[in-house]
């Protein structure tokens, strides 16, 4: 499929999930889709996937124009957000067999990181400096382990197709309890009162994180236009206001995103770390962002990637 084709499919999707009550309802895909999320070939690297974005945008606005309802418009195509280049600082060992689907800083500074994949999906604590596995809880093997985040005093670690939120304990990573949920389990990160949670839509969802309960939901928007596949989250505070940093699936981009409006205020391109980190095999996706907000260092990786990069916080306009 070309660009175009995902850029109206994803329009399209938008609209429709715009309209939905409760995403939490959302169709479940086929297995089809299941192994096209790992294994479908990468719409263009570097920057590529975006390339005539311009016209694209055009023709999908052309489109949303079209299928609107007469009344006012809530979205309406804009300027899209600056890019800015991800400047490498430092480079940390990352484990190549980790199919990394979630990361996080716990405060003493140790990584957590969740990996995905039936059959091999774990939880693990990790040491930055080289990379050492300290503990790890493996999921039994029907699990597909996704985003993790620590709300308050449980690390919570999401699913793929199952359903299942596991509440571990921070310090053993054993499993103490369990939240249920509709529908499919991307990213997860915790901005102090909720949870928040991408399901491979454009929607991040906030959730109550004693009950898991569904508080509310925004859709991420760059240009007036929907961002679908957002994947690895996290959240950030500096200079006094939140963003939620959310990796873009397929593609070299983590976009920061005002919460409460969705808009994107930038994207960072991490295709210098890709190239680093032998992209060529498409399974390989950038995915997985960890804040240290004691050292005010901001750390990316992907799945199956040789290396963590600590990388500079991009400048905003
Ligand atoms: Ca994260």
């Amino acid at each position: 499929m070309g660009g175009g084709g995902l850029e109206a499919a994803a329009l399209a999707k938008g609209y429709r999930e715009n309209d939905c009550e409760d995403m939490d309802m959302r169709v479940i895909p086929s297995a089809g889709m299941q192994y096209s999320r790992f294994f479908a070939p990468v719409q263009g690297r570097g920057g590529g996937f975006f390339r005539g974005l311009p016209i694209v945008r055009l023709l999908a606005a052309c489109l949303l124009a079209a299928c609107l309802p007469a009344g006012p418009h809530p979205a309406r195509a804009g300027e899209p957000a600056p890019v800015h280049a991800a400047r490498i600082l430092a480079e940390f060992p990352h484990d190549p067999q980790a199919f990394t689907q979630g990361l996080f800083f716990l405060p003493g500074g140790d990584l957590i990181e969740s990996t995905g994949l039936y059959g091999s999906s774990e939880i693990r604590r990790v040491r930055l400096r080289d990379g050492k596995v300290l503990r790890r809880e493996r999921l039994p093997a029907h699990l597909f382990g996704e985003g993790a985040a620590l709300a308050v005093d449980a690390v919570v670690q999401l699913t793929w197709r199952e359903g299942r939120a596991l509440a571990r304990d921070p310090g053993s990573l054993a499993v103490r309890g369990e939240f249920r949920y509709v529908g499919e389990g991307w990213g997860l990160t915790f901005d102090g009162r909720r949870l928040i949670m991408s399901n491979g839509s454009a929607r991040l969802i906030f959730r109550d994180p004693a009950t898991f309960a569904r508080l509310g939901d925004v859709v991420v928007t760059d240009g007036g236009l929907p961002v679908e596949d957002l994947n690895e989250l996290e959240w950030v505070e500096r200079d006094g206001a939140g963003l939620v940093l959310a990796n873009v699936w397929r593609t070299p981009y983590v976009v920061g995103v005002e919460p409460e409006s969705g808009r994107v205020r930038w994207r960072l391109d991490l295709s210098e770390c890709w190239r680093r980190s032998g992209g060529q095999d498409e399974r390989f996706v950038p995915n997985g962002i960890a804040w240290d907000a004691a050292g005010g260092r901001l750390l990316v990786t992907g799945k199956g990637w040789p290396r963590l990069y600590q990388v500079a916080w991009p400048e905003t306009p």
